[in-house]
């Protein structure tokens, strides 16, 4: 059994996060991520406070496990939400899309382990310099919203810069991922489209169908002219934002009008025309709905074979029995 630092720290059974996707990490998924031996997270996104202390709620009902809470510091709620997840003593707060800096001491104080989500060494070492327990290092192959660098190259750049155990997010689908990321320097991961997919997660099942569909180069990156790139998967909505981003005479303001709501069309109503169905670029290895209970075993027995003495011997004899997705 593969435990790392950070199943010790968190007191979960295996180093497997699922990713706190805004609209979508709902309390279902993540008392299912938790109770399957992961850290499941809610995402309180752009929801209003009174939402996310539902969720919470019902989170406590649903496990005894620790969870999460990722706080999306672009929210106009955010600095609410900071202050809920202080009063409910929320084991574990990652936070996306920002600097959490000014929140630090208020979650630290409160005894929460911060695990910030960063883009770049720069913010993984303030984080470190603010208390964090530890750092998620996100790749721009994740969906979402995302930084300049690859999850190969972030990881390793991160890792040298903090003493504080690094979590890599960003293209991990699978055992294959898990066993890299660990290569990388990473102890543990953490996986958002791959949960997506799960049984227990409430989103629209259009979404959970055209991520099941996509191949390789189905993603695309829009809201670059906006500084904030976001990665989803090509729809007749995302391709006809990513070509305005070029037109010279549709305004910023037009832009961020177009992307507003097209999320909440995606999760919530599955509009595959009007919907920006974030996702990550490794949507091509997803192939099925599994329980997040499936999920995390299949990702650990895979990880398990391909770190054991008899994979790297097989490896290196170029045996038959290779191992390929199996999902
Ligand atoms: O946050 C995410 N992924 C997200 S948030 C989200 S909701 C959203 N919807 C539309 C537009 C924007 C957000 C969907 N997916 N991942 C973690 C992440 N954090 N990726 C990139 C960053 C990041 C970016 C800039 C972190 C810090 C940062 O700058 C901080 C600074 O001051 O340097």
């Amino acid at each position: 059994m593969i435990k790392t630092q950070i199943c010790d720290l968190l007191g979960i059974e295996y180093p497997i996060f699922q990713g706190g996707m805004a609209w979508i990490a709902d309390a279902d998924l993540a008392a299912a991520v938790s109770n399957a031996g992961g850290l499941g997270i809610i995402a309180a996104g752009n929801a209003p406070t009174s939402h996310v202390a539902g969720q919470i709620k019902k989170a406590k009902e649903l496990t005894d496990k620790p969870f999460g809470i990722n706080i999306m510091l672009m929210s106009p709620s955010a600095e609410e939400i900071a202050q809920l997840a202080a009063d409910e003593k929320i084991p574990v707060v990652t936070t996306g899309a920002g600097n959490p800096s000014k929140f630090m001491s208020l979650w630290t104080d409160a005894g929460i382990k911060v695990i910030p989500l960063v883009a770049s060494t720069g913010l993984a070492k303030m984080m470190q310099r603010s208390g964090a327990t530890a750092v998620i290092a996100e790749g721009c192959e994740a969906g979402g919203h995302i930084g300049e660098l690859t999850t190969m190259t972030l990881v390793p750049q991160v890792c040298d810069v903090v003493d504080i155990p690094v979590i890599a997010a960003g293209g991990i689908g699978d055992g294959r991922g898990i066993a890299a990321a660990f290569m990388l320097g990473a102890v543990g991961v953490q996986l958002g489209t791959r949960f997506l997919v799960a049984k227990e997660c409430n989103v629209h099942q259009n979404y959970k169908d055209k991520v099941i569909a996509a191949k390789d180069i189905d993603t695309i990156t829009t809201g670059k002219r906006l500084g904030h790139p976001v990665r989803s998967l090509k729809t007749p909505f995302t391709r006809e934002l990513f070509n305005k981003e070029y037109d010279s005479t549709i305004s910023n303001e037009e832009l961020e009008e177009l992307a507003a709501s097209s999320l909440r069309y995606s999760a919530v109503e599955g509009d595959i025309q009007k919907g920006s169905f974030m996702a990550g670029q490794i949507s091509g290895l997803i192939k099925k709905e599994q329980t997040a209970k499936e999920i995390i075993d299949e990702l650990m027995d895979q990880v398990e074979k391909i770190l054991s003495k008899d994979w790297i011997a097989s490896c290196a004899r170029n045996d038959e029995e290779d191992y390929k997705g199996s999902n």
